[in-house]
Protein backbone atom coordinates (compact mmCIF):
# COMPACT_ATOMS: atom_id res chain seq x y z
CA UNK A 1 0.00 0.00 0.00
CA UNK A 2 1.31 3.39 -0.87
CA UNK A 3 1.97 6.13 2.12
CA UNK A 4 1.20 10.00 2.15
CA UNK A 5 3.09 11.76 4.12
CA UNK A 6 0.58 14.71 4.75
CA UNK A 7 0.10 17.61 6.77
CA UNK A 8 -3.60 18.19 7.11
CA UNK A 9 -4.14 21.81 6.96
CA UNK A 10 -2.04 21.77 3.67
CA UNK A 11 -4.22 22.30 0.03
CA UNK A 12 -1.07 20.88 -1.33
CA UNK A 13 -1.66 17.56 0.95
CA UNK A 14 -5.18 17.67 -0.05
CA UNK A 15 -4.52 17.83 -3.54
CA UNK A 16 -3.46 14.47 -2.94
CA UNK A 17 -5.98 13.23 -0.76
CA UNK A 18 -8.64 14.38 -2.59
CA UNK A 19 -7.56 12.17 -5.57
CA UNK A 20 -6.99 8.85 -3.55
CA UNK A 21 -10.55 9.53 -2.45
CA UNK A 22 -11.80 10.54 -5.97
CA UNK A 23 -10.20 6.95 -7.31
CA UNK A 24 -10.44 4.73 -4.28
CA UNK A 25 -6.51 4.54 -4.63
CA UNK A 26 -5.90 2.76 -0.82
CA UNK A 27 -3.18 4.55 1.29
CA UNK A 28 -1.72 4.73 4.78
CA UNK A 29 -1.47 8.34 6.24
CA UNK A 30 1.35 9.44 7.66
CA UNK A 31 0.79 13.14 10.22
CA UNK A 32 3.44 15.50 9.92
CA UNK A 33 3.86 18.63 11.36
CA UNK A 34 5.13 21.28 9.63
CA UNK A 35 5.24 23.64 12.25
CA UNK A 36 7.00 21.33 14.45
CA UNK A 37 9.98 21.13 11.90
CA UNK A 38 9.09 17.53 11.29
CA UNK A 39 9.71 17.51 7.20
CA UNK A 40 13.07 18.47 7.97
CA UNK A 41 14.36 15.41 10.30
CA UNK A 42 17.17 13.23 8.52
CA UNK A 43 14.56 10.58 7.92
CA UNK A 44 12.10 12.88 5.69
CA UNK A 45 14.87 14.17 4.03
CA UNK A 46 16.03 10.89 2.48
CA UNK A 47 12.09 10.58 1.36
CA UNK A 48 12.37 14.71 -0.11
CA UNK A 49 15.21 16.70 0.23
CA UNK A 50 13.34 20.09 -0.84
CA UNK A 51 11.26 19.09 3.15
CA UNK A 52 8.09 19.18 1.82
CA UNK A 53 5.09 17.29 1.66
CA UNK A 54 2.97 16.12 0.39
CA UNK A 55 5.24 12.99 -0.26
CA UNK A 56 4.04 9.48 -1.46
CA UNK A 57 6.06 6.27 -1.10
CA UNK A 58 5.83 2.75 -2.77
CA UNK A 59 6.55 -0.03 -1.21
CA UNK A 60 9.55 -0.94 -2.55
CA UNK A 61 11.04 2.31 -1.47
CA UNK A 62 10.33 4.85 -4.19
CA UNK A 63 9.20 8.61 -2.86
CA UNK A 64 7.67 10.92 -5.40
CA UNK A 65 7.23 14.68 -4.19
CA UNK A 66 5.73 17.67 -5.96
CA UNK A 67 1.67 17.51 -5.53
CA UNK A 68 1.36 18.11 -8.45
CA UNK A 69 3.72 15.39 -10.36
CA UNK A 70 1.70 13.09 -7.78
CA UNK A 71 -1.38 13.91 -9.12
CA UNK A 72 -0.39 13.63 -12.58
CA UNK A 73 1.60 9.93 -12.07
CA UNK A 74 -1.51 8.99 -9.80
CA UNK A 75 -3.97 9.82 -12.39
CA UNK A 76 -2.67 7.94 -15.23
CA UNK A 77 -4.93 5.83 -17.18
CA UNK A 78 -7.68 6.90 -14.56
CA UNK A 79 -10.77 9.96 -16.05
CA UNK A 80 -8.97 12.36 -14.61
CA UNK A 81 -6.07 12.26 -16.74
CA UNK A 82 -6.71 12.37 -20.50
CA UNK A 83 -4.90 10.73 -22.96
CA UNK A 84 -5.13 12.98 -25.63
CA UNK A 85 -1.85 15.24 -25.69
CA UNK A 86 -2.91 18.38 -26.31
CA UNK A 87 -5.28 17.95 -23.22
CA UNK A 88 -2.42 16.48 -21.16
CA UNK A 89 -0.71 19.67 -22.36
CA UNK A 90 -3.23 22.17 -21.26
CA UNK A 91 -3.49 20.07 -17.97
CA UNK A 92 -0.04 20.64 -17.31
CA UNK A 93 -0.14 24.43 -18.28
CA UNK A 94 -3.08 24.83 -15.63
CA UNK A 95 -0.56 23.02 -13.18
CA UNK A 96 2.13 25.59 -13.72
CA UNK A 97 -0.16 28.34 -13.40
CA UNK A 98 -1.26 26.64 -10.10
CA UNK A 99 1.88 26.42 -8.58
CA UNK A 100 3.72 30.23 -10.31
CA UNK A 101 0.72 32.46 -10.23
CA UNK A 102 -1.73 31.07 -8.13
CA UNK A 103 -0.43 29.35 -4.99
CA UNK A 104 2.41 31.70 -4.31
CA UNK A 105 0.23 34.33 -3.29
CA UNK A 106 -3.24 32.49 -2.41
CA UNK A 107 -1.88 29.69 -0.07
CA UNK A 108 1.00 31.95 1.26
CA UNK A 109 -1.54 34.59 2.38
CA UNK A 110 -3.77 31.90 4.07
CA UNK A 111 -0.83 30.46 5.61
CA UNK A 112 0.39 33.58 7.34
CA UNK A 113 -3.47 33.66 8.85
CA UNK A 114 -3.06 30.29 10.08
CA UNK A 115 0.54 30.57 11.44
CA UNK A 116 -0.42 34.07 12.74
CA UNK A 117 2.60 35.64 11.50
CA UNK A 118 0.63 38.22 8.92
CA UNK A 119 1.84 41.16 10.91
CA UNK A 120 5.55 39.53 10.19
CA UNK A 121 4.75 40.27 6.55
CA UNK A 122 2.43 43.26 6.27
CA UNK A 123 4.78 44.74 3.57
CA UNK A 124 4.38 41.86 1.20
CA UNK A 125 0.48 41.06 2.05
CA UNK A 126 -1.32 44.40 -0.37
CA UNK A 127 1.13 42.92 -3.39
CA UNK A 128 0.17 39.49 -2.61
CA UNK A 129 -3.02 39.53 -2.45
CA UNK A 130 -2.40 41.39 -6.03
CA UNK A 131 -1.79 38.74 -7.69
CA UNK A 132 -3.95 36.22 -5.89
CA UNK A 133 -6.58 38.44 -7.30
CA UNK A 134 -4.94 38.49 -10.52
CA UNK A 135 -4.93 34.27 -10.52
CA UNK A 136 -8.54 34.47 -9.54
CA UNK A 137 -8.99 36.91 -12.31
CA UNK A 138 -7.83 34.76 -14.92
CA UNK A 139 -9.63 31.16 -13.70
CA UNK A 140 -13.27 33.33 -13.44
CA UNK A 141 -11.84 34.32 -17.23
CA UNK A 142 -11.17 30.61 -18.65
CA UNK A 143 -14.32 29.65 -16.82
CA UNK A 144 -16.66 31.84 -19.00
CA UNK A 145 -17.06 29.27 -21.46
CA UNK A 146 -16.61 25.70 -19.98
CA UNK A 147 -17.17 23.96 -17.04
CA UNK A 148 -14.16 22.52 -16.04
CA UNK A 149 -10.44 23.66 -16.58
CA UNK A 150 -9.43 21.81 -19.45
CA UNK A 151 -11.34 19.10 -22.05
CA UNK A 152 -14.73 20.51 -20.22
CA UNK A 153 -14.34 17.65 -17.97
CA UNK A 154 -13.78 17.13 -14.34
CA UNK A 155 -9.27 16.47 -14.52
CA UNK A 156 -6.16 16.75 -12.23
CA UNK A 157 -6.36 20.60 -13.28
CA UNK A 158 -9.17 21.32 -11.63
CA UNK A 159 -8.17 18.96 -8.72
CA UNK A 160 -4.82 20.90 -8.53
CA UNK A 161 -6.27 24.56 -8.92
CA UNK A 162 -9.59 23.85 -6.07
CA UNK A 163 -7.87 22.89 -3.38
CA UNK A 164 -6.38 26.49 -2.29
CA UNK A 165 -9.03 28.43 -4.49
CA UNK A 166 -12.40 26.83 -2.63
CA UNK A 167 -10.24 27.96 1.04
CA UNK A 168 -9.19 31.39 -0.61
CA UNK A 169 -11.64 33.66 1.91
CA UNK A 170 -9.54 32.20 4.69
CA UNK A 171 -6.57 34.56 3.52
CA UNK A 172 -8.99 37.18 3.18
CA UNK A 173 -9.74 37.19 -0.54
CA UNK A 174 -12.88 37.45 -1.62
CA UNK A 175 -14.73 34.86 -3.52
CA UNK A 176 -17.98 36.30 -3.64
CA UNK A 177 -16.55 38.46 -6.39
CA UNK A 178 -16.24 35.01 -8.87
CA UNK A 179 -19.97 33.75 -9.60
CA UNK A 180 -17.98 31.27 -12.44
CA UNK A 181 -15.57 30.26 -9.89
CA UNK A 182 -18.42 29.26 -6.99
CA UNK A 183 -20.11 27.44 -9.84
CA UNK A 184 -17.05 25.38 -10.34
CA UNK A 185 -16.51 24.99 -6.85
CA UNK A 186 -19.86 23.45 -6.22
CA UNK A 187 -19.12 21.12 -9.37
CA UNK A 188 -16.33 19.92 -7.73
CA UNK A 189 -18.14 19.30 -4.37
CA UNK A 190 -20.94 17.50 -6.57
CA UNK A 191 -18.43 14.49 -7.11
CA UNK A 192 -19.44 11.33 -5.28
CA UNK A 193 -16.32 10.61 -4.10
CA UNK A 194 -15.66 14.18 -3.17
CA UNK A 195 -13.88 14.78 0.57
CA UNK A 196 -13.12 18.56 2.07
CA UNK A 197 -10.36 19.33 3.24
CA UNK A 198 -11.03 18.91 7.03
CA UNK A 199 -12.07 15.07 6.35
N1 LIG B 1 5.51 22.82 -4.63
C1 LIG B 1 5.25 21.94 -3.52
C2 LIG B 1 5.00 22.78 -2.28
C3 LIG B 1 4.90 21.92 -1.04
C4 LIG B 1 4.86 22.77 0.21
O1 LIG B 1 5.02 23.99 0.19
N2 LIG B 1 4.64 22.08 1.33
C5 LIG B 1 4.58 22.76 2.61
C6 LIG B 1 3.19 22.52 3.21
S1 LIG B 1 1.95 23.20 2.13
C7 LIG B 1 5.63 22.15 3.53
O2 LIG B 1 5.76 20.94 3.59
N3 LIG B 1 6.39 22.97 4.24
C8 LIG B 1 7.35 22.51 5.20
C9 LIG B 1 8.64 23.26 5.17
O3 LIG B 1 8.79 24.22 4.37
O4 LIG B 1 9.52 22.90 5.94
C10 LIG B 1 4.06 21.03 -3.82
O5 LIG B 1 3.22 21.41 -4.66
O6 LIG B 1 3.97 19.93 -3.27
Amino acid sequence: MIRLYDFSESGNCYKVRLLLAELDIAHELIPMDILKGETRSKTFLAKNLNHRVPVVEWPDGRTLAESNAILFHLAEDSSLLPKDPWERAQILQWMFFEQYSHEPYIAVVRFWVFSRTLDEHRDELSERMRQGYHALDVMETHLATRSFFVGDRYTVADIALYAYTHVAHEGGFELDRYPRIQSWIDRIRSSPKYISIDQ
